[in-house]
Parts: C-alpha cells; sequence; structure tokens
C-alpha cells in the first residue's frame, strides 16, 4: 500500500516510520511513505501557509493554494494524474473532529485499498473550499481535539499498517485483537505468579485449554458489558454471540467493573 501525507511537520511522521511494527512493515516493503509539506509548495517570501479567518474570530485558517498544490504534487507522484494502466486515484482523508468515528471495519476496507492520501490540518482549521474540492471522506478517531491532524493520521496508519498481510507475526496475531470479534479484550497476566500479594487466576494456570478458553470469553463479555453495552449488541446483530455468550449473559445483569470513568 501507497501512503502520502501532506504536512506542513513532516518529522513528526518518524514515530511511525522508523519504530515499531509500521517500521517493520516499511522495510518488508508492505507499504511506502511520502510526506508532502505544503510549505514546499508556497510562493511568498514568508512561505505562508496560514491566514486570518474571513467573518473574524481568533485562530488562524490553512491557505487552501498551498494544500492543493501538495495534494495534486502526491497525487501526480502516485500516478493519479498520469493515466497509466492501472493508476487509480489515492482515496483522500482528511483528519478531523468534525469527521465521521473511525471504526474497526473502516480500518479493514481502508487497508485494501492501493493508496490513500492523508491530509493533516494545523492551526483552527483549513479552508472548507479545500475539503469540498479535494477529499473524499473526513475521518475523527476520538471526541476530542488536539494540536493538528499528525497525531491522529498517525494512529490511522498504525491501525491500518497493522491488518496489512505480513506485517505482524503468528504471535501478535491481529485476528485475537480487540474489536477483531467486537468485544473488548480479557485482561492478560504474565510472571511473576504471585505479584504484590495478587495471585494470577488459577484457571490460566490449569493447563485446561477449554475452561481458559470459556474464561477469557466470559471476562471480555463481562468487561465489555460492564463499560460498553452498546457492543454487545452489536455484536448480538452481527451474529458473534453463541449459545455460550447468551447463557452467560442472561445470568449476568450489567454492573460496574470499575476504572471506566468517562466511557459512557
Ligand atoms: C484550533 C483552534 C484555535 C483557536 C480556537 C479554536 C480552535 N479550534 C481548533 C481546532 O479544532 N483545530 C484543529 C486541529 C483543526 C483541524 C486539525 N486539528 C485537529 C485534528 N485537531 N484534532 C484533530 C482530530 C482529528 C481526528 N480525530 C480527532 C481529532
Amino acid at each position: 500500500m501507497r501512503i502520502d501525507v501532506v504536512s506542513i511537520f513532516p518529522a513528526m511522521f518518524a514515530a511511525i516510520s522508523e519504530h515499531g511494527i509500521t517500521a517493520r512493515a516499511l522495510e518488508r516493503g508492505l507499504w511506502s511513505l511520502e510526506c508532502w509539506n505544503p510549505r514546499d509548495f508556497t510562493h511568498d517570501a514568508y512561505r505562508r501557509v496560514d491566514d486570518r479567518p474571513y467573518g473574524g474570530g481568533p485562530g488562524m485558517v490553512m491557505l487552501a493554494e498551498p494544500l492543493a498544490a501538495a495534494i495534486a504534487a502526491a497525487s501526480q507522484a502516485a500516478g493519479d494524474a498520469g493515466g497509466h494502466a492501472g493508476a487509480s486515484p489515492s482515496h483522500r482523508i482528511y483528519l478531523s473532529p468534525q469527521g465521521r468515528p473511525l471504526t474497526h471495519d473502516r480500518v479493514v476496507e481502508l487497508a485494501a485499498m492501493p493508496s490513500l492520501l492523508l491530509v493533516a490540518g494545523r492551526y483552527e482549521a483549513i479552508d472548507q473550499r479545500l475539503i469540498d474540492t479535494r477529499i473524499d471522506e473526513e475521518i475523527c478517531i476520538g471526541d476530542f481535539v488536539v494540536s493538528g491532524g499528525e497525531l491522529p493520521a498517525m494512529m490511522l496508519i498504525d491501525a491500518i499498517v497493522r491488518m496489512l498481510p505480513g506485517a505482524v507475526n503468528d504471535d501478535e496475531s491481529v485476528l485475537r485483537d480487540s474489536f477483531a470479534d467486537g468485544l473488548l479484550d480479557c485482561p492478560h497476566y504474565t510472571r511473576p505468579e504471585v505479584f504484590e500479594s495478587m495471585p494470577v487466576p488459577a484457571v490460566l494456570m490449569s493447563g485446561h485449554h477449554a475452561r481458559i478458553a470459556r474464561w477469557r470469553r466470559e471476562r471480555a463479555l463481562e468487561l465489555t458489558l460492564a463499560r460498553r453495552p452498546e457492543l454487545i449488541e452489536r455484536a448480538r446483530t452481527a451474529g458473534r454471540l453463541d449459545r455460550d455468550d447468551e447463557r452467560w449473559l442472561a445470568a449476568h445483569p450489567a454492573r460496574d467493573l470499575g476504572k471506566g470513568e468517562g466511557t459512557g
């Protein structure tokens, strides 16, 4: 997969190109990353990429022209404008709090696309006419505001790249991720057997694989019911709950497991 990013802070993307699973997948040739700085597409002596908002008010707005020029250059490099066989236009995503909330299912769909172009904004906003004419999809990664679209873009890229075949090893299998089956993940334990007088749950030391699988499934149901009850209904609708799951749920009304502050 080819990923192009438009950002005035391209150096930030070293966080994903030089570290962890995303860096290893880059070395394996599973994806490529190219950054395009709108500042390199300005023509004035000050290399301005922002200006004051029409209608007044606080903050600055990113100019449409340098962004449009950077997007055009990225698109061309991705083969969009060349018209040669096989090149389909990159899907263009703008990361913003006004976007549609990102889901695991959308990550899987985006991971199947041949090329993506992500636009990371700064300041108070980018000119709406740039969004209207150059962007296919506006995505939000959570109901909060950060200082720019770069970190949200990197979170999106990370989520997508780890879905690419060969990106994660068997022992890191994405099929067992939280959300892959529509439920929150169960608790996990490793050495030592006793930490600050707290033992590892006995069932995990039993070697009884069927009982361990059932215990994990029930802890996942319990946690999901307590913190994200809407996911239980969604998993049920998607046919992801079996008879054992329904039996457990019928016997266990929702209760507060704590530490879920702010999730609902
Ligand atoms: C900045 C600002 C300054 C003064 C007054 C109001 C203001 N609002 C903003 C603002 O929301 N800036 C955004 C920064 C503009 C678009 C790029 N930025 C951004 C993207 N912040 N948070 C995101 C984001 C993207 C995806 N998912 C969650 C958050």
